[in-house]
């Protein structure tokens, strides 16, 4: 990361009125909390997302997609935020005003102290009944390892209770989805962080910022396609850049 490029970032911070945070799984990878497609600890380069996270998989094997969510529940119960989340939680306390937008469904943005980020792929800890849509509570104790664990039954209807993420082929929320674009294509500023961004429709999100003539600063050590409309690309992790980020305000 060159230091140019974090001053040009931190006047950006510091001119913004509005900004949008924007994040990914690469926020959470330092947290211990894998990614999806950085090879070789990727859960898709691991796991075949269509026997896993697409409604025809739970219709086919309700106990292995509850199972493996279970799984993913109960290992970020055991992770902290790490200074990346912390650094991002600084920066919204601090601007006029600002909406995190997040494509991941831990909870690590709320622990680290951002207020209601809008969570485009729903969350792990909002499980729902898959017929009538009610939500559920489960019980703590979700496993420690992956492995089938059967849904528990709807208390209204007797149906599955399924995990309360989008999977492939379904409709993101619509108000979330609405408020993340309302909030991209009216802000100075969005900064992205840790997304491959290619995930449609979340990936049109800062791609509104830049048409609508707001910066974009990236926070990813990889290329990424938004690296054609980052004013600033910020080259490193986010636990690392996010704080001398802040530093730099
Ligand atoms: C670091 C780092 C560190 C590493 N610090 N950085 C247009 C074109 C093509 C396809 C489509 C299209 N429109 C729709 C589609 C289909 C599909 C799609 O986009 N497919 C593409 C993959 C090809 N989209 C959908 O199906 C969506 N639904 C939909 O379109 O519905 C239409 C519809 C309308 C009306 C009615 C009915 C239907 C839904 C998409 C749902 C995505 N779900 C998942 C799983 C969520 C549940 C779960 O957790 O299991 O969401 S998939 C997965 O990808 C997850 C993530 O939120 C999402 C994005 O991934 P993310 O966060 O970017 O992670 P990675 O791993 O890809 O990238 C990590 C990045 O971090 C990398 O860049 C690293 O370099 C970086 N990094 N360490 C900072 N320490
Ligand atoms: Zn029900």
């Amino acid at each position: 990361m060159r230091d140019t490029d974090l001053r040009e970032a931190a006047d950006l911070i510091d001119r913004a009125g509005r900004i949008v945070i924007f994040t990914g799984a690469g926020v959470s990878a330092e947290s211990g909390i894998p990614t999806f497609r950085d090879a070789p600890s990727g859960l898709w380069e691991q796991f075949d997302p269509r026997r896993l996270a697409t409604p025809e998989a739970f219709g086919d094997d309700p106990a292995l997609v509850w199972g493996w969510y279970e799984w993913r529940r109960a290992a970020v119960q055991q992770v902290e935020p790490n200074p990346g989340h912390r650094a991002l939680a600084a920066i919204e306390q601090r601007a006029p005003e600002c909406v995190v937008v997040t494509q991941n469904v831990d909870d690590l943005h709320e622990r680290a102290g951002s207020k209601e980020p809008i969570h485009l792929h729903g969350s792990l800890f909002a499980p729902r009944c898959s017929a009538c849509g009610r939500p559920a509570t489960v019980a703590n104790g979700a496993p420690a390892v992956e492995g089938r664990v059967p849904p528990p039954p709807c208390d209204h209807c007797g149906a599955p209770i399924r995990p309360g993420v989008v999977w492939f082929g379904e409709a993101l929320p619509v108000d979330a989805f609405e408020a993340a674009v309302a909030a991209a294509a009216n802000c100075d500023l969005l900064i992205t962080v840790g997304t491959s961004a290619v995930v449609f429709p979340a990936a049109e999100i800062p791609q509104v910022t830049a048409r609508m003539g707001g910066a974009v600063i990236q926070v990813n050590p990889e290329p990424t396609p938004l690296d054609a409309v980052a004013r600033v690309n910020l080259h490193g992790t986010a636990a690392e850049v996010l704080p001398a980020l802040v530093e730099a305000v």
